[in-house]
């Protein structure tokens, strides 16, 4: 079994760019450059068969040309009380939805189920600590509101493989896919 998601990966001036807003909240493991990336569809445990079925229909879902994104605001994710992660939004763009729903039916051609969820499109900066502090979390979010990058170009799509370690994941590029 291989655990697999497709996603954009970050330039690097803008990596370089979210770094600097990386600070100042204790409890948060920040994602490191190498880490950052705007998942499209997250397939979790593949078997190697079916996963070799995804990529060409990945191939598939890889059309329409280049386009562009943006990044804009901060936000955070929870369950129950707890705060999991802290994340930059991602510009609502048609041609991502667009993407996204394309990787996601890739997924039901190869025959692997994927979770009902809505996309929302955002880049993980940190996941928190339990002992995270709420106020601190909450003044991190108004610091770093306005964040809004430049266009980012997107002319392709990765599907990565990933490796959960004791230091937090480790994400492998096993294919990429040209618009
Ligand atoms: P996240 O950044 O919000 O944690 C690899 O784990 C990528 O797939 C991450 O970007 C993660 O989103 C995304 N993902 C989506 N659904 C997931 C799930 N159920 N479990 C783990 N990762 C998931």
């Amino acid at each position: 079994m291989i655990r697999l998601f497709t996603a954009l990966s970050v330039p690097e001036d803008v990596a370089e760019a979210l770094a600097r807003r990386q600070t100042g909240l204790p409890g948060a493991r920040w994602r490191t450059a190498d880490q950052l990336h705007i998942t499209l569809t997250f397939y979790g445990e593949v078997d190697e068969r079916r996963a070799d079925d995804l990529s060409v229909e990945l191939e598939r879902a890889a059309t329409g040309g280049p386009f562009e994104i943006a990044l804009a605001g901060v936000g955070a994710f929870g369950d129950g009380h707890r705060t999991r992660a802290v994340w930059a939004g991602v510009e609502a763009s048609e041609r991502l939805t667009v993407l996204a729903g394309r990787t996601r039916s890739a997924a039901g051609r190869a025959a692997i189920p994927v979770e009902r969820r809505d996309y929302r499109p955002h880049l993980t900066l940190a996941y928190l600590d339990a002992q995270a502090d709420p106020a601190r979390i909450a003044a991190w979010i108004a610091g770093h509101n306005l964040l809004h990058s430049p266009p980012i170009p997107v002319d392709r799509f990765g599907l990565y493989s990933s490796v959960l370690t004791p230091d937090g994941s480790r994400y492998q590029l096993e294919r990429e896919y040209r618009l």
